[in-house]
């Protein structure tokens, strides 16, 4: 699999319920490289494009208010196969399906306070990469751990 970036973002609610530690390590501590990272509040048009693909579901009024109601980690996480991968560390949408052991099976009961976002594809991830952050934002660094986490 290929070196890949994929956007992950901690929801408000993750944010207000001092999660952005644990949720950052689940990413550092699997070997996955800090790419960018800002809290920022995103505005409802910001959202209504991130979650574009839903807006003609019943949940999506519900599910803007809620990602605009506080500061959101915004991060890019990069490398080996890091889409799949972080949506298994992410758990399953609902996290009353997601395993223990994920974050939200680890962290979360009802699916419109899931904790977390991750990418759900390579071509989405560049969407969102693109949408929530500026190339200058971006960080291309070679992490000194690269050579024991990689054969
Ligand atoms: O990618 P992921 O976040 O796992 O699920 P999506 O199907 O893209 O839905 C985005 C977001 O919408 C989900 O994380 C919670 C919310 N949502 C909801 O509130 N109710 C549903 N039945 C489905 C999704
Ligand atoms: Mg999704």
């Amino acid at each position: 699999a290929a070196t890949e970036q994929t956007f992950i973002a901690i929801k408000p609610d993750g944010v207000q319920r001092g999660l952005v530690g644990p949720i950052i390590s689940r990413f550092e501590n699997r070997g996955f490289k800090l790419a960018a990272i800002k809290l920022v509040t995103p505005s409802k048009e910001h959202l209504e494009k991130h979650y574009e693909d839903l807006s003609d579901k019943p949940f999506f009024k519900g599910l803007i208010a809620y990602m605009g109601s506080g500061p959101v980690c915004a991060m890019i996480w990069e490398g080996r196969d890091a889409v799949k991968t972080g949506r298994v560390i992410l758990g399953a949408t609902n996290p009353l399906a997601s395993s223990p052991g994920t974050i939200r099976g680890d962290y979360a009961i009802d699916v419109g306070r899931n904790v977390c976002h991750g990418s759900d594809s390579v071509d989405s991830a560049k969407k969102e990469i693109a949408l929530w952050f500026k190339d200058e934002e971006i960080q291309s660094w070679k992490s000194a751990q690269f050579d024991w986490i990689y054969e």
